[in-house]
């Protein structure tokens, strides 16, 4: 036996949690966790939510509150659709806790006494109409590695590599949306070439580890590792605790994976055993494994691992990172900016969760990316789950029910067709078993349903409703061997539908929580007692409903996202307002400016004047459209070279993002008329 550690990456907390976050990292976790306790090991599940992070703070400014009122709201949410699920953690705890600022910086301190950590005058974008750095996070261009548009300025989402965010090519500010410029500023680098050598050995005892997680660490290495910078310039977060590091943090990616441990310190705490977190982060004996989404990976098999080298305490290093793939959604990526996503306090609202853990696990993305389709969910509740499982249990339980009164005894013998089945059912449990020690959830699943295949195979093949008129004890040993058959999917099926299942053994009478080594027992005879139907089939009006709400949902937040309300400029006084001369104008000659395809040359008589102008509108109007229309024009602009020629006039347009429109007057006013 040994003793294990299972976390699940923390979810940041400025947002709730959707289905492809359990798919990923959630699910997976407390199947094994659960699987490890049908097993008698001892495990810790240990999680919490991840309170910083540039995200967070840019939340909270645009609502107007402190990050922490961003962060409590959103771990309340997180934690209760975990518990809508059955994700049960041993803990969960929250980042922007008092012992978790404690032991980050006591990670720092360590590292930088033990030579680990540099400092550096670097560079950093600057945006300058907000008056503030950019975090990373918060700048966005084309990746120097790849070249694939939208990469933020800490990894790139299309080669999965990590950047240096001022080598982004045409970096965009995401606060403002202006070009950044770039400006010195003090940061703290971890110096990570000096643990390669240790990194590399380390890893190479990871024959283990899933392919997709190896062959993402090797192309890493064999690039090189950098410096990377830990700190930041942001107002939200651990501080750093130097005192010429004023007003800085720590990088959320540095003081994340110390959650872990300091949750865990939190779970001691609460049990009143403040020591007892040591007994397993200390015991280099303990598996610590960590369930992440596959962009996560460099994280936790890389940097955390450096920082663990780094430290004077000899804590566990990750034993297994089992990384998954993304789930995606009718066939279109997941996004909570689009609201295409399906949010796990909607789905316990609609659905038992449990039908979610099944549907999930059964599609997990362990591979590939997989897709969620709702056709697909009411396919697998209702021909699996209903049909093939529900309906073994309904009809051995009401025929026992009605001949026997549920009283289910062992018979002295068994046929040969009632050994053999038992066997084979025996055979698929050791499969099972492998497929969950080596995280492989899809066919567990899979191959449990081929158990209750079996089961209803067997039953159709004993013909019990023929036999009951001239052999009774015939049918007492079928129904004997399918309660068996039945027996063993409750222990084996615990991990994926641990209600479910609980029901399911509450009616054959095992009321004790399921444990592998009951497969070889034989708790009989049973009485089976408040027979219930366990299962319920998803309607076809269900499924449309939740289809229509997902586009819905959608199509609103892309009006809400053009409709959204810009913050009205500076007041001005009346006097400044009649300072614009703006008129009516009319357009007489348009042309394309050359090597350009936005620019007209324009020229416009403005009541008895001609004038000569450029106007960016060459996307939004052709020059023959244009020609002849009346306009509203802004005069007094001081005159702008552009293109080689004096602009004396701008003509007033309104732009949505999506069109573009010059203004016109309502009725025919004469050209030159001032507005005002
Ligand atoms: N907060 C999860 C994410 O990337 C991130 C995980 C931290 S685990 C230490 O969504
Ligand atoms: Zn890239």
């Amino acid at each position: 036996m040994s003793k294990y550690i299972v976390t699940s990456a923390l979810p940041y907390a400025n947002g709730k949690l959707h289905i492809g976050h359990v798919a990923g990292a959630y699910l997976p976790a407390d199947i094994f966790v659960r699987y490890l306790r049908l097993k008698e090991e001892d495990v810790i599940y240990i999680c919490g939510t991840d309170e910083h992070g540039a995200p967070i703070s840019i939340k909270a400014e645009k609502e107007g509150v402190s990050p922490q009122v961003i962060v409590d709201r959103y771990h309340q949410s997180i934690k209760d659709s975990f518990a809508g699920l059955h994700i049960d953690f041993d803990n969960f705890s929250g980042t922007s806790r008092k012992p978790h600022y404690d032991l980050s910086q006591q990670f720092f301190t360590e590292l930088l006494e033990n030579g680990y950590i540099t400092s550096k005058i670097t560079q950093q974008f600057y945006d300058e109409q907000e008056a503030r750095f950019l975090p990373d996070r918060y700048v966005e261009g084309t990746c120097p590695h790849c070249g694939a548009d939208g990469a933020r300025g800490d990894q790139c989402d299309t080669c999965g590599k990590l950047i240096d965010s001022i080598t982004l090519v045409n970096p965009i500010s995401k606060v403002s949306g202006s070009t950044p410029v770039i400006r010195d500023t003090k940061q703290w680098y971890l110096d990570l070439p000096k643990f390669t050598p240790q990194l590399k050995e380390w890893l190479e005892t990871k024959t283990y580890w899933k392919e997709n997680v190896r062959n993402f660490i090797l192309s890493w290495l064999n690039e090189g590792l950098i410096e990377r910078a830990i700190t930041r310039d942001i107002n939200w977060g651990v501080p750093v605790p130097l005192e010429e590091a004023e007003g800085k943090v720590l990088y959320v990616w540095f003081d994340a994976p110390i959650g872990y441990i300091s949750s865990t310190i939190e779970w001691a705490q609460k049990l009143g055993k403040p020591e007892l977190w040591k007994e397993y982060w200390l015991d280099q004996n303990t598996k610590l494994v960590h369930f992440i989404g596959k962009d996560n990976i460099p994280f936790h098999t890389i940097m955390w691992p450096s920082f663990v080298m780094g430290q004077n305490e000899n804590y566990i290093f990750p034993h297994d990172v089992p990384a998954n793939e993304y789930l995606n959604l009718e066939g279109d990526k997941i996004s909570t900016s689009r609201n295409w996503a399906i949010w796990v306090d909607e789905f316990i609202k609609y659905f038992d969760g449990e039908y979610l853990r099944y549907v999930l696990a059964a599609n997990a993305p362990e591979k590939q990316d997989n897709d969620f389709l709702w056709k697909d969910f009411q396919n697998k509740i209702n021909t699996e789950l209903n049909n093939v499982l529900g309906n073994l249990a309904n009809r051995v339980f009401s025929f026992s029910k009605k001949h026997f009164d549920g009283f289910v005894e062992k018979p002295t013998q068994l046929n040969e067709l009632s050994l053999s089945t038992l066997k084979q059912v025996k055979e698929l449990t050791k499969e099972i078993d492998s497929c969950y020690k080596e995280y492989q959830v899809r066919k567990a699943v899979k191959t449990i349903m081929d158990i209750a295949r079996l089961g209803n195979r067997y039953f159709d093949e004993r013909e019990p409703w023929k036999v009951i008129k001239t052999d009774k004890e015939a049918v007492q040993e079928t129904i004997y061997t399918s309660c068996e058959i039945l027996r063993v999917i409750s222990v084996v099926m615990t991990p994926i539908l641990p209600n479910f299942m609980f029901e399911l053994r509450k009616i054959m009478g095992l009321t004790t929580n399921a444990v592998w080594t009951e497969l070889d027992a034989s708790p009989y005879p049973i009485k089976l007692d408040n027979i219930v139907q366990i299962f319920h089939k998803v309607e076809d009006n269900q499924i449309e409903e939740q289809i229509k709400l997902l586009q819905e949902n959608s199509k609103a937040n892309q009006e809400a996202e053009k409709a959204s309300f810009q913050d009205i400029k500076a007041e001005i006084e009346f006097d400044d307002f009649l300072k614009l001369d703006i008129r009516i104008a009319e357009i007489l000659t348009a042309t394309k400016v050359k090597k350009t395809d936005k620019l007209l040359q324009i020229t416009a008589d403005i009541g008895g004047k001609e004038i000569e102008l450029i106007a960016g509108l060459a996307k939004a109007y052709t020059p023959e459209e244009i020609i002849g229309k009346k306009v509203v024009m802004l005069l007094n602009l001081k005159p702008r070279q552009i293109k080689g020629i004096l602009s004396q006039g701008m003509i007033l347009a309104a732009d949505d993002g999506d069109t573009l429109s010059i203004l016109t007057a309502h009725k025919d006013v004469k050209t030159g008329s001032v507005i005002g």
